[in-house]
């Protein structure tokens, strides 16, 4: 490929006066905005360890009352990305949040989507358009887009929990912002709307205007997901053992941009992934896992987190004689709605 002309192979009058009408030339930059054969990500292979982030977010929860934080959040920021940008890549973010004994986050929506992926503790629920979803580890629940959702704890210990939003992508769009909504915490024992898989309460349910149309399952609980899995592992034998959370309504991704899975590693199982074009992210739930990506090997245990970008050689290995279990959430929801989606094999084989 020709190497282009740079800059200061311009007069540099000239190019002031470009400047001065806001006008750019492309061919000093042409080959870092259309780099030959694959992407040149600021998305970089990064770990974070629930050991290291733990006591942050308790001294968290001694420093900051939840009134003056409204979501007690440690951000999971990937410095590739410029750390005060709050990526964990160019479509994700990352956050564990913390939420004590009695405190209350008040209720808001905003155009991000959410999900919450429960890492320990129990007691506490999330409230989203007034569904109550109880938060138990390993769940995993969602707060679509445009959807009133708060979080309350009735329980004695520390709940945290993984906040994965598509606050980059949303805000680079231009499109981010939130309503606040009432001030008091809504009374959601009064009117439950779902009482099982598609059983609600007649008189809250209306037809076609209600997120039980779009969406109808908000809580994923971890105790049907790992059961999955297991009935999966035992009764086939597919090497990458796997289920996609969806919406039952649609059989598409559960939401439209991130999209969310969970991996069983058999016992001390080997799994080498494809090459792909989106950045990914793993989160452990119950387990050892250590994900080689490349050349460069992570060291994971339960709560831990790691982010990967794309076309990597991803090498996920179970260091234990039982089965471990990994959540995943990544951008193919959002690059194959696009077309920009797609595989390659692997480069270190
Ligand atoms: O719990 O609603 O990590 O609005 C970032 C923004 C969590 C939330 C985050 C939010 C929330």
């Amino acid at each position: 490929m020709e190497t282009l002309a740079t800059l200061d192979d311009l007069p540099k009058a000239y190019v002031d006066e470009l400047t001065q009408k806001n006008l750019v030339p492309l061919w000093p930059s042409l080959r870092e905005v259309l780099p030959p054969n694959k992407p040149k990500p600021q998305t970089q292979v990064i770990s974070w360890k629930y050991k290291d982030i733990r006591p942050l977010l308790m001294r968290a929860g001694e420093l900051t009352p939840i009134e003056k934080a409204e979501r007690r959040v440690l951000v999971l920021s990937n410095p590739g990305h410029g750390l005060e940008n709050m990526r964990a890549s160019s479509v994700m973010y990352l956050g564990m949040q913390l939420l004590l004994p009695g405190e209350w986050a008040p209720s808001h929506r905003h155009t991000p989507n959410a999900v919450r992926l429960i890492v320990e503790g129990n007691g506490a629920y999330t409230s989203v358009n007034g569904e109550k979803c109880p938060m138990e580890r390993g769940d995993l629940i969602l707060t679509p887009t445009g959807m009133w959702h708060e979080h309350s704890h009735e329980g004695e210990s520390e709940v945290v929990w993984l906040d994965v939003l598509d606050l980059p992508l949303v805000y680079y769009s231009e499109a981010s912002f939130v309503e606040e909504g009432e001030k008091a915490k809504s009374n959601n024992e009064a009117k439950p709307l779902v009482y099982g898989p598609g059983i609600v309460a007649t008189e809250n349910f209306t037809r076609n205007d209600n997120h039980l149309v779009k969406y109808p399952v908000l809580r994923y609980p971890w105790a049907d997901a790992k059961k999955a899995l297991e009935t999966i592992a035992e009764n086939s034998s597919v090497e990458m053992v796997q289920v996609t959370y969806v919406n039952p309504e649609t059989g598409d991704d559960a939401q439209k941009i991130i999209g969310f899975s969970a991996i069983m590693l058999r016992p001390n199982q080997v799994l080498k992934l494809r090459q792909r074009s989106c950045a990914m992210v793993f989160h452990v739930i119950e387990g050892d896992v250590n994900i080689k990506v490349d050349s460069v090997q992570h060291d994971l245990t339960v709560a831990d987190t790691l982010c990967t970008p794309c076309f990597t050689n991803v090498t996920l290995v179970n260091t234990l004689d039982k089965p471990s279990f990994v959540f995943v959430a990544d951008e193919s929801p959002f690059q194959r709605k696009l077309g920009l989606y797609s595989e390659r094999e692997r480069t270190d084989i």
